[in-house]
């Protein structure tokens, strides 16, 4: 039995104040904290063993690349890839969407049709956009329902023969619903399309099996699993990594080198140009350690809790409208008070310790199909309390009472 309020103990930045106040941290869906046990890993790696990677045959760099590799097999097994080679290291989920997006430049013509959803983060609509309009593909998007799940009938209609691609997110950030992921692939497979999942907030929430799933490729951030910035995966299908051209020339990317061409490397290296950011791995690799020691259902258990509780606090508020209530939700309350902007009540918020991100969450289309400049969310991790709700319901009633 994980006790969950005891683990805040382990992450040193939440034991401070904020304006006077203890801090109460809810805005996880942006980053979480890091717990010590990673930090330590950091620290450990560049006391003892910071070197680079793949290049040397000294002592040191040996050890690097195994801390390295280790964090790769983790990520294998996380999401259950066939094979290690098809987890590629990137900069983020933006990271690793841009990188297959932009593979696609030679294999779209007008004509073709790319598929994605209004629930997007910009991140998995941008990189399409600009796919579109470098190629003369056409984009299209599946509606959005008043409770923020996707229309599946219409996602069915959508994807027809010219579907080449259809990209859509596991999870949303702005509202929390959780997308049929294997249901849409079907579809997509069903005519020929690649499937391309934004799995930024699916990671941290919930079991992945991208062989189950049936996806071709699934995009995750380190930070948003009590992991390091600036660093990410992208798990790409075998078949799919070898058809896509590489995304960067340079470094550890070749196999050969003349002056008149080159030759590119094998797996996963082929993706992988540059000296890689070795620190933020090896801290991924403890991040990854520290959420398995406590399960992926437990932590479900432990959010289901949060959000039933915040659900039935936040919507006792007078005025206070949700937005995102899809039968299946992650870790999200996204909310908003008629004639109260979302920014003046994310200030009076963290007036009183409570860090909660308001705006459009980087996805304006969302806002845009529920007429809302923004929302205020409140996003659980697994160190998040009913305390900490309680003290947002009643940080709420304070700032309306201020405002009204
Ligand atoms: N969402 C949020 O506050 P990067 O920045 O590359 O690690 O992740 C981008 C991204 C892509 N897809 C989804 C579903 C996401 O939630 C995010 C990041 C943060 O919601 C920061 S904007």
């Amino acid at each position: 039995m994980i006790d969950f309020a005891a683990l805040r103990k382990e992450f040193p930045i939440l034991d401070q104040e904020v304006h006077g106040k203890p801090l109460v941290y809810l805005d996880n869906a942006a980053t979480t904290q890091k717990p010590r046990a990673v930090i330590r890993a950091i620290v450990d790696y560049y006391e003892q063993i910071n070197s680079n990677v793949h290049r040397g045959v000294h002592t040191l760099s040996q050890r690097a690349t195994d801390a390295f590799e280790a964090t790769r097999g983790k990520l294998q097994r996380l999401v259950n890839a066939a094979h290690e080679h098809e987890i590629i290291y990137t900069t983020g989920t933006t990271g690793s969407i841009n990188l297959v997006a932009h593979g696609f430049r030679g294999l779209l013509t007008p004509g073709d049709v790319i598929v994605v959803s209004q629930l997007e983060h910009h991140s998995n609509l941008v990189p399409w956009q600009m796919l579109a309009q470098h190629t003369g593909a056409t984009l299209r998007y599946i509606p959005i329902l008043p409770d923020g799940s996707l229309d599946l009938d219409e996602a069915r209609r959508l994807i027809g023969a010219n579907t080449k691609l259809l990209a859509f997110n596991h999870i949303s950030n702005a509202l929390g619903t959780v997308n049929p992921v294997k249901q849409l692939t079907q579809w997509a497979h069903d005519v020929g399309a690649c499937v391309v999942v934004d799995g930024a907030q699916g990671l941290p929430h919930r079991p992945v099996d991208v062989q189950a799933m049936g996806v071709d490729f699934y995009a995750g951030s380190a930070h948003k699993m009590y992991g390091p910035t600036g660093i990410g995966m992208l798990y790409g299908r075998t078949e799919w990594l070898e058809k896509l051209p590489p995304y960067q020339g340079g470094g550890e990317m070749i196999s050969t080198v003349t002056m008149a061409q080159s030759t590119y490397a094998g797996l996963p290296f082929k993706f992988e140009a540059g000296t890689p950011n070795i620190e933020a791995v090896v801290g991924w690799g403890a991040a990854l350690d520290w959420m398995s020691a406590i399960g992926m259902g437990a932590l479900m258990a432990h959010e289901a809790d949060l959000m039933a509780y915040g659900t039935e606090r936040l919507t006792a508020i007078d005025g206070l409208v949700l937005f995102g209530t899809a039968p299946e939700k992650s870790a999200v309350l996204s909310f908003g008070v008629a004639d109260v902007h979302p920014y003046d009540l994310g200030t009076l918020l963290d007036q009183q310790g409570i860090a909660v991100r308001t705006g459009q969450h980087c996805a304006q289309p969302i806002m845009d199909y529920y007429r809302i400049p923004g929302t205020v969310r409140a996003s659980f991790a697994a160190y998040s309390t009913r305390e900490d709700v309680d003290r947002l319901a009643h940080g709420l009633e304070r700032a309306l009472r201020m405002l009204k």
